[in-house]
Parts: structure tokens; sequence; C-alpha cells
């Protein structure tokens, strides 16, 4: 005998085309004109921050920083769509989720500069701090959703990991967790098409990364990426239903820029690769649609721009002032602490470790 036991496919979601077009028949009723303008505002002030803290790094007033120019709608929309007490695990680059979610600028100022005081997080952010090692952020994701449902709580977890994230074992162990425990997990894949200098075509043969979740026995969907409506859409919709399991959204979206502020893309990528991609900003084509509806223009821009980038240099300055504690890099470690590491804390504490020296 031999039958077919299995059969799958991803659905792609679009709603706002790279020229404004709004499809219509796909735009969800509980979507206003208001939430969209929101959506344009805090995704010109995420790429606001964005510019400015790359500046910063420069100028070598911040260390080593991931830009998100390009990502800023499947931040913000998926940020827009969490409900107030759900609570997400980002990777390294998800500065636009916290953006949205309420993050005080200067704390995040702070954990740019290395302080460790830029890794407390207020509790209503509902965000956990960001992580560098490549999705060990995944296991923990689908490990609080667990708790969540445990304790009996409606609350859903998002956890965002990138392209070349889920080609690690901790994405596969958490998406198969996640579809056997039926948790509220929304795995979020923002598949910005680099993996520092490892192109999309070289992370996995598979046709979507939608479609690892499929045998993880969870519902998945591939999103424009660069549509925030879309993102919007797709996460809410996730969140509404995670109360009957996980689900995993691909977000196909770019990374305009570099990894970091370590990395130089020219060596590895083209010119013409980053051109085409220019023409899908994901900013420019909600500013079409309200500029055509008369929900935008040039005064709102201004007025806009001029308040976000107040907000921006208050927070650097209020950042800059601010003098660490030499302790805080010893403490929290162990719970005893080791007499070598206290001799380290007080040598950095008489010395003035940190301190600029003059
Ligand atoms: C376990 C692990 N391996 C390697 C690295 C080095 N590293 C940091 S980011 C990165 C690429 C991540 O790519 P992707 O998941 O697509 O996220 P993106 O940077 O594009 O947002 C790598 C290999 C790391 N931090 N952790
Ligand atoms: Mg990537």
């Amino acid at each position: 005998m031999l039958k077919k036991v299995f059969e799958g496919s991803v659905d792609y979601l679009q709603i706002l085309d790279e020229n404004g077009n709004i499809d219509a028949a796909l735009l969800p009723s509980y979507l206003d004109d208001a939430k969209v303008v929101e959506m344009y505002k805090l995704m010109s002030f995420a790429r606001a921050l964005d510019a400015k803290v790359l500046s910063l790094q420069r100028q070598g007033r911040v260390a080593t920083y991931a830009p998100l120019v390009g990502q800023e709608a499947t931040q913000i929309g998926s940020a827009l769509a969490m409900r107030k007490d759900d609570l997400f695990v980002p990777n390294f680059r998800q500065h636009g989720v916290f953006l949205a979610r309420g993050m005080p600028i200067d704390v995040m100022v702070l954990g740019w500069k290395g302080f460790e005081e830029g890794n407390i997080i207020p509790k209503e952010v509902g965000g956990f701090p960001m992580i560098i090692p490549v999705s060990t952020q995944m296991p923990h994701g689908a490990g609080i959703a667990f708790a969540q449902k445990y304790l009996k709580k409606d609350v859903a977890v998002l956890a965002y990991v990138g392209d070349g994230g889920t080609s690690e074992g901790d994405f596969y162990e958490a998406l198969n967790f996640a579809g056997v425990f039926k948790v509220p997990l929304v795995a979020i894949i923002e598949n910005n098409q680099w993996a520092i200098s490892v192109p999309r075509n070289r992370q996995s043969a598979a046709q979507t990364l939608a479609q690892k979740g499929i045998a993880a026995g969870i519902k998945v969907l591939q999103v424009d990426g660069n549509d925030v409506i879309a993102v919007y859409k797709a996460v809410k919709d996730a969140i509404d239903n995670s109360k009957d399991g996980p689900m995993l959204i691909e977000c196909v979206t770019y990374r305009m820029s570099m990894h970091t502020t370590a990395d130089d893309p020219t060596r590895y990528r083209s010119d013409d690769e980053v051109e085409v991609w220019k023409k899908r900003d994901p900013i420019m084509r909600v500013r079409t649609y309200l500029n055509a509806k008369n929900l935008w223009n040039d005064s709102l821009e201004s007025q806009m721009q001029n308040e976000q980038k107040k907000a921006i240099d208050d927070a650097v300055e209020k950042a800059e002032k601010f003098v660490p504690d030499p302790k805080s890099i010893f403490e929290h470690v162990y719970s005893f602490m080791p007499q070598t590491l206290k001799e380290e804390m007080d040598y950095a504490v008489e010395s003035n470790f940190f301190m600029e020296k003059k």
C-alpha cells in the first residue's frame, strides 16, 4: 500500500502593498484610521531612534549596535497587536518592539552603552532582556508560555527569532514543545534575508521558513513583513487564538543596514539587492496610504519629527548623565560571591574604575 499521510501548505498575507494600495477585503474591521496613524508614527519613531543610536555609536558614545532599519513594520505591527499583559522575548534587534511597548528610551540607551541598568525593564513593558546567543530565547518563550497556561492566565508570549535563528536546535525544540503542550506561544520569524553574511538561501533549502512549524504540528503563516497592517492582523489573530495553541508567523522583511556596527555588508551583498528592497519600504507605503486618505500631510510630518527628535535627544542626554555603579557588573551573578570576584569588585569600587580618567 502506498498512500499520502500528510499534505501541507503555507498561506502568504499582504494587505497594504508597496505602492500604498490596500486590499479592502482583507482589511480587518477592528483596525481604524487612528490605529494606522499610530503605526505610522511609531515606525517613524523607531527609524529616527535607530539613526540616532547609529550616529552615537560612530562617535564612540555607545558600544556595538544592531540597527533595525527596514524591519519597522514587523516590529511595530506585532508589538501593537499585543494585549496589555502579553509578554515577549526578544533577540538583540527588537528596539522597535520595546519602543512600542513603552520602554523608556534613556534606559535603552543605557543598555547600548553597556550598562547592566539597561536591562531593567519596567514590568508593564512585558519584555525580557535582549539576548545575544542566537535562538536561546525560543525555549525560554515556550517555557514562559507554558507557565501562563499552567497558571491559567490569558497571556500570550511573543518570541522573536531571525531567519538564521531558525537553523538552531533551540528553535525546533521550542516549537516542538509548544506544539505538544499547546502553549500560548506566537513565534515570529523576522526573516530579514541575512544572518550576518549568510543569505537566506544558504540558511535552509525549505521554500519558506514558516513551514518549519508544520512539522511541529502548529499553525503557520507567511506575511509581508514590510506591511504593518498584515503583520498586525496576523499577530492579533494568533494572540486571540493562543489559548488553543501556538502559531509560527514568518515575516518577510529586509535588513537595510549592517548586521551590527562591527559589520560591513558591502563585502558580501550587492547594492542592487538593497535597491530592490528600498522600493518595498515599510514606512513609505503607509504614508502614501494616509496621504491619499487625507489623514496625513507635511505639516503633521514635521510636527511629528520635531517631537520625536526632542524625545530622543532628551533621553540621550539623561542616559549620558548616568553614573554607573561599578558593583552592578559583579552582583547578581552568584548567590554567594566568590572571594576572587569580591576582590575584583572592591578594586573596581576603590579605583573608580568606570569613571573617566582625567
Ligand atoms: C549561538 C550563537 N551562534 C553564533 C552567534 C553569532 N551571531 C550573532 S547574530 C548572528 C546571526 C543571526 O542572524 P539572524 O538569526 O537571521 O538574526 P538577524 O541578526 O538577522 O536579526 C550570529 C551568527 C551567536 N551570537 N550565538
Ligand atoms: Mg536575519
